[in-house]
């Protein structure tokens, strides 16, 4: 990037004051407006739409074959990718349905800002830099977005790669030497066609992304949520998915880590998606749970990996 285009404002301001000065050969103090001289520099249409689809183009390619794919961008899977990201040279994608990666994060409860975490789960937040209030038991953050965009932050800036408004329609599932199956990969399509398509258009076959381990963590049921868990259902994999049981908050959280686990070869889930095949119950609006389930599904994955 050029010295020009990071001028901060203090620098504008001066360069502006120069400009004005020699631009009317006369002396003027200070330019009343220093933006009245910014340009931006030259640019081509051509250049600008290659510069997102060939990064996008090789990034899919690159991504084809994953270490890691980790589906649902929320609490949960921003906390496992993050974590993930640690380790060097793992290549970790993850698939998010939504154009904005963070699910249920973004706010606390009923759409109130401020999101509460009940310790030790403070430690997190300790090590991505968020600041909370500290109420004895339980820490209270004062804005939930806090919280999620540093996660972002951290995971994308770590190198896990986002690929947003995608969603995770299917499974690769291959039979391995024993005759187990194993979960081998993910099949995606665009958002809008996964939502919308198919209804209204001829078949739209989707793409697909080959993981060695693919972390589940979409959230309980909803129009889109558990999505992996239901398809293991619909598949035989699993017996029975009898969803999330209803809300106690002293148990809920300490159910969903001790419960988070491979449920099949190849396939970890987490966060609430795991509650909707143990049957544990909810906790409402407590996020600590969410990031020690993602970390403890990191853990799961990078052992299955041999890390
Ligand atoms: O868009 C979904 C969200 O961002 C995404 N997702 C769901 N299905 C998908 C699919 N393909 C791609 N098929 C998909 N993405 O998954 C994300 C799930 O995030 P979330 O915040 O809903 O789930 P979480 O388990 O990370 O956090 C749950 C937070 C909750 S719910 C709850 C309660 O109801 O009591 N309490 C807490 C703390």
């Amino acid at each position: 990037m050029s010295k020009k285009a990071t001028m901060g404002l203090q620098q504008q301001r001066h360069r502006a004051g120069r400009i004005a000065a020699t631009n009317h050969g006369k002396e003027v103090a200070d330019a009343s407006d220093p933006f009245d001289t910014h340009r931006f520099l030259p640019i081509k249409e051509h250049q600008v739409s290659r510069a997102m689809s060939r990064r996008y183009f090789d990034d899919l390619d690159v991504y084809a074959e994953s270490d890691v794919v980790v589906v649902g961008a929320g609490s949960a899977g921003l906390t496992c990718a993050y974590e993930l990201s640690k380790l060097p040279n793992l290549k970790v994608a993850m698939i998010e349905q939504n154009v904005a990666p963070g699910g249920g994060a973004w706010l606390g409860g009923q759409l109130m800002s401020a999101m509460v975490v009940r310790k030790p789960a403070h430690h997190f937040l300790n090590e991505i830099g968020v600041q909370y209030e500290d109420e004895g038991d339980y820490v209270v953050v004062p804005h939930a977005a806090m919280v999620t965009s540093a996660l972002i932050s951290k995971a994308l800036g770590n190198g896990v790669k986002l690929f947003n408004a995608t969603a995770v329609e299917d499974l690769v599932i291959r039979e391995q030497e024993s005759g187990k199956p194993r979960v081998a990969g993910v099949v995606t399509n665009w958002a809008t066609v996964t939502l919308y398509g198919h209804e209204t258009q001829s078949c739209m076959d989707p793409n697909v992304l080959e993981s060695k381990v693919v972390v589940a963590s979409t959230g309980h049921d909803g129009p889109l949520g558990a999505s992996c868990v239901k398809r293991l259902r619909n598949l035989g994999l699993v017996e029975n998915v009898p969803g999330m049981a209803a809300l106690d908050m002293n148990a809920a959280e300490d159910a969903v880590v001790r419960t988070t686990s491979e449920v099949v070869d190849g396939l970890v889930v987490c966060g609430m998606e795991i509650a909707e095949v143990t049957g544990a119950p909810r906790m409402g609006p407590t996020f600590g749970a969410m990031f020690v389930s993602g970390q403890k599904a990191a853990y799961i994955a990078a052992k299955s990996l041999g890390r």
